[in-house]
């Protein structure tokens, strides 16, 4: 953190990555070529994005992805994209992705990381010109270089990340993350091509003003939500809610906030799913100062079972996230 906060605000990520090769868990520059990956597949997928009304590429295929949800097409595109960005760098040597069924290897058994994303999150904003974004989860394999990745290279536990982050395809377009030593974030800028640092030390608020839920299902929800809520209300807190994960959990990281994605009863773990939702937030979160919780266990903490599992989630402010917890009797 000491090198992140060294590193003045304009510096280009390129540089910063060079000049913190430190501060990555592995110094021989993997996981800096990994990150540089990712962000390159980034600028093209904010491209796609940014012509997305121009073009069109925009509209559901009428597909469904393993969920069962309906896919759009640039969710497919942007699937792509960062699987042949992930492939062609060389690092990851296989790729869990929301839109896939199983692992994908990428044929670079030499590869000694392995990486969990969500190519496009917030589906449902992508054709109607709102913030969407990429949430990605990295870890160091657990089998033996120069074979093929197995189950448990993904399914080690969130504790396990190397590095993790978004990008947010915003009004500017950010790239955030963490390799365990803070939270910088980086601005995109357009015409030339380049993220500048612009957060050098992200940490969230202690509390803040701001609740982020669906509360579409209010009714479904569990008491102890209802009742935290409530809370939130008498204390006439502003409620903001985009709908697209990596939106939300941006503004409240920056303003203090808690984002709620509670079980219902149609979802008993809640929507989002752990392995690149939950744990990279959470890992991110826990480094910015933040928390994040399901209720029962620290999100960081659940042992995976399943590439696709659900969890819920609260996460953000650690002083909202443990009134919430009190209203569960399961303050910390
Ligand atoms: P997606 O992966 O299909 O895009 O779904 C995830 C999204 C999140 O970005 C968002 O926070 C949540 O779903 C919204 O769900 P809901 O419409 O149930 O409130
Ligand atoms: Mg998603």
């Amino acid at each position: 953190r000491e090198n992140a906060l060294a590193q003045p605000v304009g510096t280009t990520l390129e540089r910063y990555i060079m000049r913190n090769q430190a501060e990555f868990a592995f110094a021989t520059g993997e996981l800096s070529q990994l990150l540089r990956d990712i962000a390159l597949a980034g600028k093209i997928v904010n491209r796609e994005v940014n012509r997305a009304g121009l073009t069109s590429i925009i509209g559901a295929m009428g597909q469904q992805n393993v969920q069962g949800e309906t896919q759009q097409k640039l969710d497919v595109e942007a699937n792509i994209r960062f699987i042949r960005a992930l492939t062609n760098g060389g690092e990851a040597c296989a790729v869990l992705s929301e839109e896939e069924d199983d692992m994908i290897h990428t044929g670079n058994c030499q590869g000694k990381y392995v990486v969990a994303i969500d190519p496009l999150d917030g589906s449902s904003n992508i054709d109607v010109n709102i913030s969407i974004g990429t949430i990605f989860s990295i870890y160091r394999r657990v089998t033996p270089v120069g074979q093929e990745a197995t189950r448990e290279d993904f399914l080690q536990g969130g504790r396990q990340q190397v590095a993790a982050g978004y990008i947010l395809y915003g009004s500017s377009t950010m790239l955030v993350y963490t390799t365990g030593h803070g939270v910088v974030g980086f601005t995109y800028e357009n015409s030339l091509g380049e993220f500048f640092l612009s957060h050098p030390n992200i940490t969230i608020p202690a509390t803040g003003n701001v609740f982020s839920c669906n509360e579409g299902y209010w009714f479904d929800y569990p008491q102890y939500v209802r009742d935290f809520l409530m809370q939130c209300k008498e204390k006439t807190m502003s409620g903001r809610y985009v709908g697209s994960l990596v939106a939300d959990y941006h503004r409240n990281l920056f303003t203090g906030g808690i984002y709620l994605y509670p079980p219902t009863r149609k979802t008993p773990q809640g929507k989002l799913r752990l392995l690149y939702e939950g744990y990279p937030l959470a890992f991110l979160i826990e480094q910015a100062g933040g928390e994040a919780m399901t209720g029962e266990e620290k999100v960081l903490d659940i042992v995976p079972t399943e590439y696709h599992q659900r969890a819920p989630l609260y996460i953000g402010s650690p002083e909202l996230v443990n009134s919430l917890l009190a209203c569960a009797g399961k303050a910390q």
